[in-house]
C-alpha cells in the first residue's frame, strides 16, 4: 500500500441488505460503484466493501451470495484505479476479490472464522487487517467479558499476529483492529480508543472502526436516555477519526468520508508542526 504521511481514511461500502446504518442502500451492483466513486472524490484512501453485514444478530452469508454481492462491485472500481479492500470473513470471497484486483483484506476475524484465510492472504501478498473478534455476531456480546479490556485485546491480537506469521503470512502485511463494538461494551470502546498507545505497542499499524456505532449514539443519548440516531453521529465520527489520527492511527474505517478526510489532514498539519517533526507536506 502506498506510504502516506498521515493517517488513511478507509470508506465503508456494505453491499448488504442489513447493515446497520446503511443496509439495503447500496445492494444493487450499480448503486454500490456508484456510492464508491462518490467515497473517492469525498477523499477515501481506500474503500472497503462488504458483503457480510456484521450487525449483532445478523444472519451468515455463504461465500457465494457474498461474491455475487461484492466482485463486480470490487471489479469495477479496481479497474477506475481505486484501491479496494475487501471485508470478508471467507476465504474464497477474499482470493476472489483479491483476483479482482482488492489490495487488502478486511477480515473481522483476524483469520479465526475461516481456516483457509491465512493460507490464501499469505500466497496473495496483500495487506491483511486482523480485527479483535471473539466469535460471530449471534453470541458476540456475551464475550464482552475483560479482566482489563486494552490488556487483554492487545494480548489477544499478539496472538493472532503469531498465529498468522506461522501461517505464512507476512509480518509486515498485518494491520490491527480494536474492534470497537464487537464483544465490546461501551466502556471497552472507550477504554480501547484511551489505549491506543498499547495497541501501537504491538509494533504493527492499527485501523480503528468507530463510525456511526452504538457506544456514540450512547454517549449522546438525550435527556430520557434515547439514544442519538445513528443518522446523527458523525460529528462525533470526526472526534475519534481526530483523536486517533493524532495518536497515531495508520487508518480510520468511516462511512461519511469528508469530515474524515479534513480531520485527518489537520492531525497531520498539527504532527507536522511540533518542534523536531520533520519535514512533511507542501511546505506552505
Ligand atoms: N466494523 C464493522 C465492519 N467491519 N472492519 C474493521 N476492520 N473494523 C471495524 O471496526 C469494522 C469492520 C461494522 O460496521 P458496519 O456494519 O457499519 O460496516
Amino acid at each position: 500500500l502506498p506510504g502516506l504521511d498521515r493517517c488513511r481514511v478507509v470508506g465503508v461500502l456494505n453491499v448488504t441488505p442489513d447493515s446497520f446504518s446503511d443496509g439495503g442502500r447500496w445492494l444493487d451492483p450499480a448503486a454500490a460503484i456508484d456510492h464508491g466513486r462518490q467515497l473517492i472524490s469525498a477523499g477515501a484512501d481506500l474503500v472497503d466493501v462488504g458483503g457480510e453485514s456484521t450487525r449483532p444478530g445478523a444472519a451468515r452469508v455463504d461465500s457465494e451470495e457474498e461474491c455475487r454481492r461484492v466482485l463486480p462491485v470490487v471489479r469495477s472500481l479496481a479497474a477506475e484505479g481505486a484501491q479496494v479492500s475487501i471485508d470478508t470473513m471467507h476465504a474464497a470471497v477474499a482470493a476472489a476479490c483479491v483476483d479482482a484486483g482488492a489490495v487488502l483484506v478486511n477480515d473481522v476475524s483476524g483469520g479465526q472464522a475461516d481456516p483457509t484465510m491465512a493460507g490464501v492472504v499469505a500466497s496473495a501478498g496483500v495487506a491483511y487487517v486482523a480485527m479483535h473478534w471473539r466469535g460471530h455476531s449471534d453470541r458476540m456480546q456475551q464475550r464482552a467479558d475483560y479482566d482489563d479490556v486494552v490488556a487483554d485485546v492487545v494480548a489477544e491480537l499478539a496472538q493472532r499476529i503469531d498465529d498468522l506469521v506461522s501461517r505464512g503470512v507476512a509480518l509486515e502485511a498485518i494491520v490491527v483492529d480494536p474492534g470497537l463494538g464487537f464483544a465490546k461494551r461501551a466502556e471497552h470502546n472507550w477504554a480501547l480508543l484511551a489505549g491506543l498507545p498499547a495497541l501501537l505497542a504491538l509494533g504493527r499499524p492499527v485501523l480503528v472502526g468507530a463510525s456511526r456505532k452504538s457506544f456514540l449514539g450512547a454517549l449522546l443519548a438525550d435527556g430520557s436516555g434515547v439514544p442519538r440516531d445513528v443518522s446523527e453521529r458523525e460529528a462525533a465520527t470526526t472526534a475519534v477519526t481526530a483523536l486517533a489520527a493524532a495518536g497515531g492511527a495508520w487508518a480510520v474505517r468511516v462511512h461519511e468520508v469528508a469530515a474524515s478526510a479534513d480531520a485527518v489532514r489537520v492531525a497531520a498539519a498539527v504532527a507536522a508542526a511540533r518542534p523536531g517533526a520533520a519535514e512533511v507536506g507542501g511546505g506552505s
